[in-house]
């Protein structure tokens, strides 16, 4: 069996190389891989070789939202038999650590999660993984659809964390990828009007076809003006803010907008330290929450997607081979369209 990995090396050097077929082991699988997405993440150790701790040292296999064919089970494995398509869950923590223990294991210290230095991520032929982080998909779920699990558990943790609930009015900051799932998913979880702000009038226009009750354009108005837009839009602010693109304006634009007693939930990741207006969030009540990653939620975002209640399929809308890896990262970073696919062999 031959395993093509894509391998990062240092800035822009990604080569796809012939990487040892791994034998799973205790309670593992081999996995066919089938689909990866290209992340924001991904990109980023391609370009900058770092995100704030976490530096590419030594070369790294990127990919960590993926789905694939179990090839093989390895001792122990009952969950799953060889067939099985699945959605693959990249992070998976210690087990036995108080995080762990609570129900948050994303926020455990040990975890490893793939393509997050130095652990290698999924973007190969073949590929190991602890089968109960494998979510065996239904018939008619398919391979591409169980990659996007995997920015679609993140939505899920941030409409969750916020308490997004049947009636809200929800307020999405950033219209890539991850804010149009947010989108997606506060509507699936009832919220009745949904109002998404980019700088991109092709990313809005993209939104308004998923969904989106408001759909704004932010440049060429000041924040006092956008303010203005969105309370009124909005019945007096949204009772809940995703904040989906990390820019210091757009953080500010969220606490200020968001309704007294309201929620803003920190996604987008922008500089370590911003200026924003805290006392106003503070004497308002308005409740300021980070996420980080997610725990617990692929099966929530199977169900959404198997149910029919979110269609993540137009996300989609370029496609490379695992031969293609450098041209899918270029057009990834060129800002094109809004998930790139990368179809890892014609299991897809
Ligand atoms: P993306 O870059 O594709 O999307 C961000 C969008 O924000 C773009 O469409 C951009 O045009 C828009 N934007 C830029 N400035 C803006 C502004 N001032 N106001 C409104 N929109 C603006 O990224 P993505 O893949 O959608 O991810 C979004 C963010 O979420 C990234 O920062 C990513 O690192 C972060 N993220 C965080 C977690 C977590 O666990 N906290 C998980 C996944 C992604
Ligand atoms: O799908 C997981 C994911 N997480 C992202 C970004 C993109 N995709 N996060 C933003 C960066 N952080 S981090 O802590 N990090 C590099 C580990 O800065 C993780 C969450
Ligand atoms: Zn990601």
């Amino acid at each position: 069996m031959e395993n093509i990995a894509a391998v990062l090396y240092g800035n822009n050097d990604i080569r796809l190389e012939k990487y040892e077929v791994e034998e799973p082991k205790e309670n593992e699988v081999l996995i066919q891989m089938a689909s990866v997405g290209i992340c924001g993440s991904d990109v980023h150790y391609w370009t900058k070789g770092k995100i704030g701790d976490f530096i590419v040292k030594e070369p790294m296999i990127l990919g960590h939202e993926s789905g694939g064919i179990v090839a093989r089970c390895g001792p122990g494995v009952k969950n799953l038999q060889v067939g099985d398509r699945v959605a693959i869950e990249p992070g998976v923590p210690c087990r036995v650590c108080e995080y762990c223990k609570s129900g948050r294991y994303n926020l455990c210290l040990d975890i490893i999660f793939c393509a997050t230095p130095p652990i290698h991520g999924s973007l190969r032929n073949y590929y190991t993984h602890p089968s109960d982080f494998c979510y065996k998909l239904p018939e008619h779920v398919s391979l591409e659809e169980a990659a996007l699990l995997e920015p679609l558990s993140v939505a899920v943790h941030a409409c969750r964390r916020s308490g997004v609930t049947a009636g809200c009015c929800v307020l999405v900051l950033g219209a890539g990828p991850i804010g149009l799932l947010n989108m997606m998913v506060a509507k699936a979880f009832g919220a009745t009007k949904v109002f998404i702000t980019d700088i991109s009038d092709s990313r809005l226009d993209t939104a308004r076809s998923l969904g989106a009750d408001y759909a704004v354009n932010i440049k060429n108005h000041t924040e006092l003006e956008m303010i203005k837009e969105i309370v009124q839009a909005t019945n007096g602010g949204p009772n809940i803010t995703i904040e989906c693109c990390g820019a210091e304006a757009s953080v500010r634009l969220g606490i200020l907008s968001t309704k007294s007693g309201g929620v803003i939930c920190l996604v987008g990741c922008g500089p370590d330290e911003v200026k924003i207006p805290i006392i106003n969030a503070s004497a308002r009540e308005v409740d300021i929450r980070g996420i980080f990653r997610y725990a617990n939620c692929y099966p929530i975002a199977l169900d959404l997607v198997a149910t029919g209640r979110v269609n993540v399929k137009p996300l989609v809308t370029h496609r490379f081979s695992l031969s293609e890896t450098v041209k899918a990262f270029e057009t990834a970073k060129e800002g094109k369209g809004i998930k790139i696919m990368i179809k890892c062999s014609n299991a897809a």
